[in-house]
């Protein structure tokens, strides 16, 4: 146990009303991977979007093109760290989405990525302010560990829906749960409601 509460601890009160229940702080940020890291150059990146959508196909370049924001959100995942204040830069999905053409049919995204994982979300969950695609981590460009060169946060929900490497979005009308949601976990996610297992 003593290992383990070098890097893990209760929060400060202030902080605690921050802290979903059942999680831990951390002051590391640990990597969570299914799977192998895949090793993607910015100049061979590129973004797809099919399904009820008109289908397209964003570069590096088109994504550097777009608003640019900075973020500082908290991080939780299922496992139970949970870590504050994490400084991002990237794009708004709000205005990624200004590029594309949704069939108004569409009531759920799946994320696909570099490396086969996959995770859903409703739109309304997937279309909100808050949301958006990272390429810059403190300031550095994203590693690859940690989703570089692009990444999605989902600030809202469990950090399994924050998919790293993305590389596709496919827009449909039915839940097609992903990697986790198909292998245990809650098919929505939130933290607040430690809505951490699913009975798919
Ligand atoms: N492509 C992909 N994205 C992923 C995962 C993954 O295994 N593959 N793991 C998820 C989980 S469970 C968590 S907690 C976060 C971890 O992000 P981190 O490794 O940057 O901490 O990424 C999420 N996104
Ligand atoms: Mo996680």
């Amino acid at each position: 146990m003593a290992d383990r509460y070098k890097f893990f601890h209760k929060p400060d009160p202030e902080q605690s009303e921050r802290v979903p229940p059942g999680q831990y702080l951390t002051k590391g940020f640990p990597v969570l991977t299914y799977g192998n890291t895949p090793a993607i150059e910015t100049e061979n990146w590129e973004l797809k979007v099919w399904g009820l959508a008109a289908p397209a196909r964003f570069t590096w370049s088109d994504m550097m093109a777009m608003a640019q924001t900075e973020f500082t959100k908290d991080f939780h995942c299922v496992t139970r760290w949970s870590k504050l204040d994490v400084e991002w830069t990237g794009i708004k999905v709000t205005d990624f989405m200004q590029h594309i053409e949704l069939d108004p049919q569409a009531t759920w995204v799946v994320k696909h990525c570099y490396g086969g994982y996959t995770t859903n979300l409703p739109l309304d969950d997937f279309l909100r302010e808050e949301n958006f695609f990272a390429h810059t981590l403190f300031g550095e460009p994203l590693n690859a560990e940690h989703g570089g060169p692009m990444r999605t946060i989902v600030p809202h929900l469990y950090a399994w829906k924050s998919a790293k490497w993305i590389n596709g979005l496919e827009f449909v009308n039915t839940e097609e749960p992903g990697f986790w949601e198909r292998n245990g976990y809650h098919r929505r996610g939130d933290p607040w409601k430690e809505e951490r297992y699913g009975d798919l």
